[in-house]
């Protein structure tokens, strides 16, 4: 059976944050979507994950693996980044996904993350490139326990960061009916996994699916930037006679790059911390209580990337 996506996509700055660094893009004849989430000061995190975004549609459009364009994005912002002493350290995460054969190939680097619900189970994707998944992995912190620690913004990979990025490509073979979610760390900090699942289960109209969403995460506190990608995935024969039935105007879904550069105030943005962990080797667990100090507290953490230093 051949199937299509169909898609709706918000952003929003949330409640507390002065700019929007994040961005998605919404690509119909290509069957691409993705979601990316900026780091950086002034305006660097806006400028990443839009030229992310932007590298990313253009690698795809020409017929890259998802890949390549995602690697190509990362020299993109790297090199961005070096030239421009404004966006030195600038970086951004980046989760896509493109229709391949009837599966939904997904690229994905950072903490923004992809989701399937299917037949009521919300099933997250991919693996966050972070601290506290780290941590969560190797059993020394629990889920609840990293909703709230200071360590949860800090991110082991990113783009824009180094020359190389380890890119996790990954094949989700899709059935009509399915429904996957790229979103930011603004919405899954702030709404649980099993909130999201009811949101997206109950509201089958994607475009309010969408919004409340976007709310759920501002009633919680909207502490971040909130970017959410509400893919349905239909039987193609279905999704024609639909096209054929509604507002040309109201399905058209154009390529978005939403980087909501009017929205940022520069002079508030603080300059991202990089926090070199000094004792790590590969043997050896991180002795992460150590960089607890380094992470500002009380406020939502910054974006930060989190060096692992190879041993030299
Ligand atoms: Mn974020």
């Amino acid at each position: 059976m051949t199937v299509r996506l169909l898609v709706a996509a918000r952003s929003d700055v949330g409640r507390l944050r002065s700019g929007n660094e994040d961005a998605f893009l919404v690509v119909d004849d290509l069957q691409l979507v993705a979601v990316a989430d900026g780091m950086g000061g002034h305006q660097g995190g806006e400028v990443a994950s839009a030229t992310a975004i932007e590298t990313l549609h253009t690698g795809m459009a020409r017929g890259d693996a998802i890949g390549l364009a995602i690697t190509t994005a990362n020299d993109a912002v790297f090199t961005q980044a070096a030239a421009d002493l404004a966006l030195r350290g600038m970086g951004t995460t980046i989760t896509a996904g493109i229709l391949t054969d009837g599966s939904l190939r997904i690229g994905h680097v950072g903490d923004s993350r992809a989701y399937l619900l299917r037949a009521g189970e919300l099933r997250q994707l991919t693996t966050d490139h972070s601290v506290v998944a780290e941590l969560i992995a190797a059993g020394q912190l629990t889920e609840d326990e990293a909703l709230v620690d200071p360590r949860r913004a800090m991110i082991t990979r990113a783009l824009g960061i180094d020359a190389l990025v380890e890119v996790d490509v990954f094949d989700v073979l899709l059935e009509p009916g399915d429904r996957v979610l790229l979103c930011s760390d603004g919405l899954t900090t702030m709404v649980r996994d099993h909130a999201i699942a009811e949101i997206i289960t109950s509201e089958h109209d994607r475009e309010r699916a969408a919004d409340e969403l976007v709310n759920a995460a501002n009633i919680a506190g909207g502490a971040d930037n909130i970017t959410v990608v509400v893919v349905d995935v239909v039987d193609a024969a279905d999704a024609a006679d639909a096209a054929d039935a509604a507002d040309p105007d109201a399905t058209a879904e154009v390529p978005v790059v939403d980087d909501a550069t009017a929205e940022a105030d520069a002079d508030t943005e603080p300059v991202p911390v990089v926090v070199d962990d000094p004792v790590v080797t590969d043997d050896e667990d991180p002795d992460l209580e150590a960089l607890r100090a380094a992470v500002e507290d009380g406020e939502p953490p910054r974006r930060h990337w989190w060096q692992r230093r190879s041993r030299s």
